[in-house]
């Protein structure tokens, strides 16, 4: 086991390439503390299970990631662990920022914490509010963690789905010890789902029209006026 101190911010990031014409894919990952955040994106990003990370690190990572074979710059935000309070869930100043920031959201909880799962309708009414205010509503996408851990486990395998649904959510049941390619699975739909809303690419400007210089109103006078006495010498010429 190591703990996670190197992967400091961006530390998974390969330096972007700002010359390629691609965007970042956003996604803030919000759920109580303990349930395994910072598992499931590490697993993600590095495809390793570590076993004991930073706790509250909130780290931001970037990274390089083809979907749907177009190279698009993932960022995601694991952010410290939420609580409950009397008015909903309690969360810093700088991840209610992050709800603003993310074009997703996943919601985390562990099937092992009771509390956790009670703790999703209010962190789901969070994001809300931040997209009302934001005049959007990312999709969210609603994970069940630790799956592995039977024997802990304490929120029922039907339960997730039916909470899921009742949020308008995609559910998915996972385990970031034991399974990648679920955790992978969830997390790589939702960037082809995001990278399916992208607006298109603005058009690149028109090449600048080639610059006609104003003839001088000088030489066009000029020009008039030569013609003007070129005609009338004609017709002195053929008037004789
Ligand atoms: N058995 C098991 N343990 C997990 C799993 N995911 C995370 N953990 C453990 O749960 C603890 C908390 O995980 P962490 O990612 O720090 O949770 P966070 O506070 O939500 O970021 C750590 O000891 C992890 O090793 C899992 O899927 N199965
Ligand atoms: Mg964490």
């Amino acid at each position: 086991m190591r703990l996670i101190h190197s992967m400091t911010t961006i530390a998974e990031c390969s330096t972007p390439d700002y010359s390629l014409p691609n965007r970042a894919i956003k996604i803030a990952v919000l759920g109580a503390g303990g349930v395994g955040k910072t598992a499931l994106v590490v697993r993600f990003l590095t495809r390793r299970f570590i076993g004991d990370y930073e706790r509250n690190a909130g780290n931001l990572y970037s990274r390089e990631v083809q979907v749907d074979g177009e190279q698009v710059t993932l960022q995601v935000q694991d952010t410290p662990g939420a609580e409950m309070s009397d008015n909903g869930a309690l969360l810093p100043d700088h991840v209610s920022c992050s709800l603003h920031w993310a074009d997703a959201v996943v919601l985390v909880y562990s099937v092992t914490d009771r509390r956790s799962f009670e703790l999703v309708p209010q962190l789901h009414q969070t994001v809300s509010r931040c997209a009302t205010s934001g005049g959007r509503a990312p999709p969210v996408v609603l994970l069940a963690n630790k799956a592995d851990l039977l024997h802990l486990r304490c929120v029922d395998q039907e339960q997730g789905p039916l909470l899921a649904a009742t949020l308008g959510c995609t559910f998915y049941e996972v385990s970031a010890s034991e399974d990648y390619s679920q955790v992978h699975g969830a997390f790589h739909r939702l960037c082809c789902q995001l990278a399916k809303q992208r607006p298109p690419l603005p058009p690149s400007p028109p090449a600048p029209a080639e610059k006609r210089r104003p003839k001088s109103p000088n030489v066009q006078d000029l020009k008039r006026r030569f013609k003007q006495a070129l005609s009338a010498k004609v017709r002195t010429v053929t008037s004789v």
